[in-house]
């Protein structure tokens, strides 16, 4: 029997293959006669029949085929979750193309391991306290910067979830090029997102912290007695960071803080187009239930469910600004705070309710709907923005909360409600007025419609597709999905468990990333990529095109300021040693396959500063200095200028070398630092 029913099903594959292979020519033969020869038909079919793939594996393969020595149409920015990283990943390929070091050192690119820029970035020590130099961050919401609400392949930002920081990275050379510390609050969510000019990126707080960041603000109340006192006490943070359109740099002193009541405030969206100048934040636990069993509370979880509906935070960010230049806010460790009572009376901040215990709030392509989803109801809320505009003109509130924020009428504002499926969390669209929303508990992908002018509206908040993904889906990512500029095709599902999909390689599984092809009416699963370095949380997808970066430095340039260093030199016959008491400085020469110079004599407790400068104008031609028991490790691109500091503490001779293998001398390129008792 089981013969039979296996011979038959060869037999069926093998008509299959026919069918494949007659569409398959009549393809070739309607295409370019350009057409690459592969070797014919038939090989291809009998390559396919001995490795026991189908004609569909046949189509995913050529779907996702990217050439030897050919490019990928889009680049994926992805987060590294605990890693502190962001990977940048070809698609339709799935190849991994570059990992970039944030919150992590990182010693491949010598990210903390000595070079200037990533020293400044990585050792300011934390101005609410902490240790000298924090070693990890979490990684989650990666924001391409954007100009007219399209990417213009610029800068990428990344929140930190463990901390209030926000890296930096320039697409001019993919490196980090600056950690902000955000100051009142202690764990970031809420973006990043960049505003559609990218004025401002936003981030805003998960967990609420003490008010001012201060231990003492309690007055009375002791330390052990603040989660007591969780209203009086504790607040959340809405911040617009500023943006130098030149540098991207982050300015703390044009930045600007929205004090938010110490609900936990989760994700968040800029508006865009008719909503320019607002901003979504969601919440959950406004019951600001704090746990304490032990103090016979219930526990987070129960306690942050017990009401039906959490807030939506509406930010008028443009009219803060206004409140901001009138001088009505405070400067609280460094920046400018709206307070909550001057937020809420200046018509800055409004709140919405929405279903309980929200995830994702997602803003459509032209800004006009806002879509709320939320774990524990199968619904996705899509707001109206027209309807949210309305109702703050006309005043049409339900109430007020307990710190006196306006709530608006929930039917006065809900444009539609879509029942998607178990566990929805974030939602993406394409270009033909869809949006596509993640189910965790379900593993799927739910395609469904927008309202007008997307969609009619008889056919508008319908569910016309679905896929299952493997297994429990966070976020997703659409080709350009999160612009005015989305381009449907791709969708990658952001997978946290994949169990059986990869090779067993021990407990900890990769992650899983699935390409979902979305240009037909039906989606179609067509790869799977494993992620074995850390939790993607969030990605963005972008035209490859877009971004236009260097292929080397102009002669002597400090990456960190993408301008020739003062200490960059031409070549070997400007270096030289320079000592002063206590101090060794060097300007050396660095270029196949020689360090100049490449004795460096130092005494005990000295301090030795050394200026590289890779002399090359060859792309790729780059070089490594790597001095043992230094912890100093720099990766230097062509033209590259940079500076190491460190210190001489003990006597002895060490082997400076090369740690890229440059040339065919890679292996002489190598020197001496002696240090004398
Ligand atoms: Cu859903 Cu940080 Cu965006 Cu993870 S969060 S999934
Ligand atoms: Cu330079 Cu190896």
């Amino acid at each position: 029997m089981f013969t039979y029913s296996y011979s038959f099903l060869r037999k069926r594959r093998g008509l299959q293959w026919l069918a494949f292979a007659a569409a398959a020519l009549a393809v070739i033969a309607a295409g370019s006669s350009k057409a690459r020869s592969t070797g014919g038909q038939q090989s291809i079919l009998s390559i396919a029949e001995q490795r026991g793939l189908t004609p569909d594996d046949a189509v995913r393969a050529v779907k996702t085929f990217v050439p030897p020595g050919s490019h990928d149409e889009y680049l994926l920015f992805a987060s590294g979750g605990h890693s502190g990283q962001l990977h940048v990943v070809g698609v339709p390929s799935m190849r991994l193309l570059r990992t970039i070091a944030v919150f992590t050192p990182e010693p491949w690119q010598g990210y903390g391991y000595g070079a200037d820029w990533s020293e400044e970035a990585l050792n300011e020590p934390l101005i609410g306290g902490g240790p000298d130099a924090l070693r990890w961050g979490d990684s989650h919401h990666p924001a391409l910067s954007e100009t007219d609400g399209k990417y213009d392949g610029r800068f990428v930002y990344i929140n930190d979830r463990a901390h209030g920081r926000i890296g930096m990275v320039d697409l001019a050379d993919f490196r980090a090029k600056q950690v902000l510390q955000v100051p009142n609050i202690q764990t970031s969510h809420g973006g990043i997102f960049a505003t559609p000019d990218t004025k401002y990126v936003h981030i805003s707080s998960k967990i609420p912290a003490l008010k001012g960041w201060d231990a003492q603000k309690g007055g009375r109340v002791t330390v052990n007695d603040h989660l007591n006192h969780f209203p009086e006490l504790y607040r959340g943070y809405s911040t617009f960071v500023r943006v130098d359109q030149k540098t991207g740099r982050m300015v703390m002193k044009d930045s600007f803080q929205v004090e938010l009541p110490p609900y936990t405030q989760d994700l968040a969206d800029a508006g865009k187009g008719p909503s320019y100048g607002f901003a979504f934040i969601n919440s959950y636990n406004v019951e600001m239930s704090t746990g304490g069993i032990e103090q016979g509370k219930p526990p987070i979880e129960v306690g942050a469910s017990q009401l039906d509906f959490d807030y939506l935070h509406i930010v008028n960010w443009q009219r803060a600004e206004e409140v901001v230049a009138a001088g009505k806010f405070k400067e609280i460790n460094g920046i400018r705070v709206i307070p909550l009572e001057t937020a809420a009376a200046e018509g800055v901040l409004f709140l919405a309710p929405e279903p309980r215990s929200p995830h994702g709030v997602d803003v459509a392509p032209g800004g006009d709907y806002i879509t709320v989803a939320g774990k524990l109801d199968p619904h996705a809320t899509v707001y109206g923005f027209d309807l949210i505009k309305k109702a703050i003109d006309a005043k049409n509130f339900e109430g007020k909360d307990l710190y006196g924020v306006p709530i608006l009428k929930f039917d006065a504002v809900v444009a539609g409600k879509v029942e998607l499926g178990a566990g929805p969390l974030h939602t993406q669209y394409d270009n033909a007025g869809n949006a596509y929303t993640s189910l965790y508990l379900e593993s799927a992908v739910v395609k469904w419609t927008l309202g007008p002018p997307y969609h009619t509206a008889d056919q508008a908040f319908k569910v016309v597709d679905k896929i299952n993904v493997h297994y429990n889906i966070g976020h997703l990512a659409t080709a350009q999905g999160d612009t005015m500029d989305p381009q449907g095709k791709y969708l990658i599902a952001m997978n946290k468990w994949s169990i059986d999909r990869h090779a067993n390689v021990g407990p900890l599984h990769p992650q899983n990333f699935q390409l979902i092809d979305i240009s037909g009416p039906k989606m179609e699963l067509v790869a799977d990529m494993p992620i074995g370095f850390g939790e993607p949380h969030y990605a963005q997808m972008v035209k490859a095109d877009t971004i236009k970066a260097h292929e080397i430095y102009d002669p002597g340039v400090s990456p960190a300021a993408m301008t020739r260093s003062p200490n960059a030199i031409a070549g070997p016959q400007e270096a030289k040693i320079v000592r002063r008491p206590g101090v060794v400085e060097v300007w050396m020469s660095v270029v196949r396959s020689h360090f100049t110079p490449d004795i460096i004599q130092a005494k005990v407790g000295d301090r030795i500063i050394v200026h590289l400068t890779n002399i090359e104008q060859t792309p790729d031609a780059t070089h490594g200095f790597a001095v043992p028991t230094k912890n100093v490790m720099v990766s230097l691109d062509p033209g590259e200028t940079t500076t190491v500091e460190f210190k001489a503490d003990k006597a002895g001779s060490f082997s400076f070398y090369c740690t890229e293998f440059c040339s065919a001398l890679h292996l002489e390129m190598q020197g001496w630092l002696i240090v004398e008792q």
